[in-house]
């Protein structure tokens, strides 16, 4: 797709992503047709939006002869390689990016520092961010973490730092972005329901060092490289932040950032320390009678209920889990150990349920859940002082809500709904 106005673009996905992209390219004087299958009243909103811009866009189809009669295409992550429209917009030949791409070629600032990997990427972007912003500088956080790169680049000037959480599905369609500092925290198995195989997701992960210059630096763990990628080749420098010493790998990799970035070192270990948390994220929001109420929501895999559950005592959480899986019973037998020694009772509810039950057969009380609603009133039946009510479900929301924001919003609701309830009672 030619970088020039004029040119014909059609966007796939008309959530946050396709619609702001929808609105910039028009503005930049691209033909842009829009397209979502998707008939829901969100996109239908969106839609009319843009329809009332002079944008051409539909809901509830995808007009192939439209979409293809484009030069080129911008996917929405949301959109699985597998599907129809997808497989139709690779067979044409014509080239497919992601947003993350196109925001690249016109975002002005000079300093971009992007972040992926299978988990912990919202909270260390968050952490660069503050520690950019207590440097003096002007820092914009965006990205995979909710506001798509592309809205935000009318707030950035060359001076701006922009601080990107990527994910793999939009690395995937990155060529020339080329960050300045690029840092890949880890890899575990994850979205496999997306990705062919782990070489792929993998393959996608480096897009972020790929394009990169001599000038780059690229910031990862030297086991992961070993594991998954010995043989990748990029002129950016690299640092792996595992052979730094620091107290947990956050912190390393931080202090790898400011490094690289030129912020005082101290200022890393100041932003960590002064961390308040994010929501959806080993929130904690409430407590009562020496319960605590916890909302890690964010948790879609294994690998982060395993970190989240590293957090707490032995024998003290009761841990609700479940939704729409992403990985198979061998992934969760794998948490085997973790949930034996950590979990008093397992709530499991949505469609993971029976493999839930599967893989941890014996080793802890289970009991299913209908609904949200009557896991957290279980929750409140189990709970005893000195344990922590934690939803961390290691799978995806999109079986009983809208996204994994709108499953942690109506715990808490739930859960404080409960608790007014009974201080009511007393
Ligand atoms: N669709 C079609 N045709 C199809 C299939 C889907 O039109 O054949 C449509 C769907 O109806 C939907 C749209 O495509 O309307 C896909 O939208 P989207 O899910 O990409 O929605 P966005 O609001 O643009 O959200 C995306 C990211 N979503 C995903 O990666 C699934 C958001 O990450 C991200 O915050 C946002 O862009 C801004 O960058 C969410 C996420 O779960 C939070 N990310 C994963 C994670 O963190 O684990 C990677």
């Amino acid at each position: 797709m030619k970088r020039a106005p004029g040119t014909k673009v059609a966007i796939l996905g008309l959530r946050d992503t396709g619609f702001l992209s929808a609105l910039y390219l028009h503005e930049k004087g691209y033909q842009v047709f829009a397209s979502d299958l998707a008939d829901t009243d969100d996109v239908r909103e969106n839609v009319s939006k843009l329809m009332k811009r002079g944008i051409r866009a539909e809901c509830g189809k995808h007009s192939m002869d439209a979409i293809l009669a484009a030069d080129g295409f911008l996917v929405s992550p949301g959109i699985p390689p597998g599907s129809k429209i997808y497989q139709a917009t690779l067979a044409s030949g014509k080239p497919i990016h992601s947003e993350i791409e196109v925001a690249s070629w016109f975002s002005p600032a000079k300093t971009v520092v992007a972040v992926t990997g299978s988990c912990g990427k919202t909270t260390t972007a968050t952490l660069i961010a503050q520690m950019i912003e207590a440097s003096g500088r002007k820092a914009v956080l965006c990205g995979n973490i909710g506001n798509p790169w592309i809205g935000e680049i009318p707030k950035i000037t060359a001076d701006t730092w922009v601080v990107l959480e990527v994910s793999s599905f939009q690395l995937m369609h990155c060529t020339s972005f080329a960050p300045s500092v690029g840092l890949l925290l880890n890899i575990f198995p994850n979205h496999m329901d997306w990705h062919a195989n782990m070489k792929e997701y993998a393959e996608a992960k480096l897009n972020l060092f790929r394009a990169m210059k001599d000038t780059g630096v690229m910031i990862c763990r030297k086991k992961d490289e070993t594991d998954f990628f010995p043989d990748f080749r990029t002129a950016a420098r690299r640092i792996y932040f595992d052979e730094r010493p620091a107290s947990n790998p956050n912190e390393a990799a931080l202090l790898c950032v400011a490094k690289a970035l030129g912020c005082p070192e101290e200022l890393a270990g100041k932003v960590i320390r002064n961390f308040r948390g994010i929501e959806h994220r080993l929130e904690n929001f409430a407590g009562r009678d020496g319960i605590t109420f916890v909302n890690d929501s964010k948790a879609t895999t294994t690998a982060s209920l395993a970190w989240a559950l590293e957090k707490f005592d032995d024998g003290t959480v009761v841990l609700v889990c479940g939704g729409k899986y992403k990985t198979g019973v061998e992934d969760f037998k794998s948490l085997r150990p973790m949930i034996a020694r950590k979990v008093r009772c397992a709530l499991l509810i949505g469609a993971a349920r029976p493999i839930m039950k599967e893989a941890w057969q014996g080793i802890v009380e289970m009991a299913e859940a209908e609904s949200l609603e009557e896991a957290c009133r279980l929750s409140m039946e189990k709970a005893q002082k000195g344990d922590t009510v934690l939803l961390s479900p290691a799978c995806a929301s999109f079986d009983m809500f809208k996204n994994y924001q709108e499953r942690g919003r109506l715990f808490k609701e739930m859960i404080r709904k409960r608790l007014r309830s009974e201080v009511l009672r007393k």
